[in-house]
């Protein structure tokens, strides 16, 4: 279908109804954009902003899981946990890079960060209060990240696009191995089951709000359903991992703590109660209770690995003077 009247109309003098038609035209006919492709301002901007949040999210989100590393109950669970939280940090490189294609640098994104200009999941604002949400983390977190990033590898960009696929494939073991944590703790003592079942109780509306707000509120979707940055609306995935989430927790014999959640045989699907949109939006604004740790922990990171940066620039500075003065 052709998309018209959604096109993000810029001052640009280059954005003429000519090129955003064409450009328009591109999209609909799923050809990649790549980054040297002239583009509208306002798709390059939009994606450098989901990108670098994304990015972002990827970073931040090996805080709440690196809390546990020192603590895990055994050698296997430890090497797992070290392994996926090296990945996350392998995934926010792909993503920085992906965004820097665009025009941006890292130490620009990383700055909208520290400042708080740059978002990044809600879901990293929550603390990790026992071992039962490391697996809660794998089963939900990144079940809901795989469910809201499959359809991303398929984006129209396609530095992001191929980013994803490499993503979604770590991000499938990273769920497994959760769910193998929980289901370990289900299975265990009534104890282990309880922290499984407490863990489930603190996660589960969180996870649900990871997908963003409500369509009608979302300020983005349809214009990235329209560039195909997006290929279904928030509302739209969260249902999806509803649907997928539900037999999996019956199967563990723990209950989401929602009595609203029920099978709806019209739809195919499961309803769910009302989600705590004040919470999100006052997570989200940075009151949640990890927000200033978590930005306080990225800011001397970041500080700390300064003389890395330099060192690297230093050296990169001479090989360049040498190899002109071999020329
Ligand atoms: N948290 O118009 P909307 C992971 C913001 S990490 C915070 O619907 P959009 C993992 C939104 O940015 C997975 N903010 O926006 C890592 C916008 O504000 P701005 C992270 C949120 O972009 C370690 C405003 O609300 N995944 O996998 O169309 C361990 C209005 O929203 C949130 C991604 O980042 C939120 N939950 O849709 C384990 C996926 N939701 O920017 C796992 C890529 C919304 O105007 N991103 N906002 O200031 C996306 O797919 C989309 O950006 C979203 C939001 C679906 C998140």
């Amino acid at each position: 279908m052709y998309s018209q009247g959604l096109i993000g109309a810029d001052n640009s003098t280059h954005e003429t109804p000519d090129f955003l038609e064409a450009f328009l035209r591109r999209i609909d006919a799923e050809e990649k954009i790549e980054p040297n492709d002239a583009m509208p301002e306002g798709y390059r901007r939009t994606l450098v902003r989901q990108i670098g949040q994304h990015a972002h999210s990827e970073v931040v989100g090996m805080l709440p899981e690196g809390n546990w590393i020192t603590r895990a109950p055994s050698l296997k669970r430890k090497a797992a946990l070290l392994a996926k939280v090296q990945d996350e940090g392998g995934h926010g490189l792909y993503l920085y890079s992906a965004a820097e294609t665009l025009g941006v640098s890292r130490a620009q994104m990383t700055e909208e960060l520290l400042s708080g200009k740059a978002k990044y999941s809600s879901i990293f604002n929550y603390p990790t209060l026992s071992w039962a949400d490391i697996g809660m983390i794998g089963w939900l977190v990144d079940g809901a990240a795989i469910m809201n990033q499959i359809p991303l590898c398929r984006c129209s960009f396609g530095p992001y696009a191929r980013a994803m696929i490499r993503v979604c494939k770590e991000e499938s073991f990273h769920q497994r191995q959760g769910y193998e944590i929980v289901m370990t703790l289900a299975q265990g003592t009534p104890e282990q089951k309880q922290m499984a079942q407490d863990s489930l109780n603190r996660w589960w509306w969180p996870a649900l709000m990871m997908f963003g707000p409500h369509d009608a509120d979302s300020q983005h979707s349809d214009q990235s359903m329209a560039w195909k940055i997006k290929r279904f609306t928030n509302d739209e995935l969260r249902q999806k991992f509803i649907d997928a989430t539900i037999p999996q927790a019956e199967y563990l014999g723990l209950t989401v703590p929602d009595p609203d959640c029920k099978w709806n045989e019209d739809k195919q699907g499961y309803d769910h109660g009302p989600i705590d949109w004040d919470e999100f939006w006052r997570v989200v604004k940075g009151g949640g209770v990890m927000n200033r740790d978590r930005i306080r922990a990225r800011k001397k990171a970041w500080d700390d690995g300064a003389w890395v940066r330099e060192a690297a620039l230093a050296h990169a500075e001479k090989r360049r003077v040498r190899k002109m003065a071999a020329e």
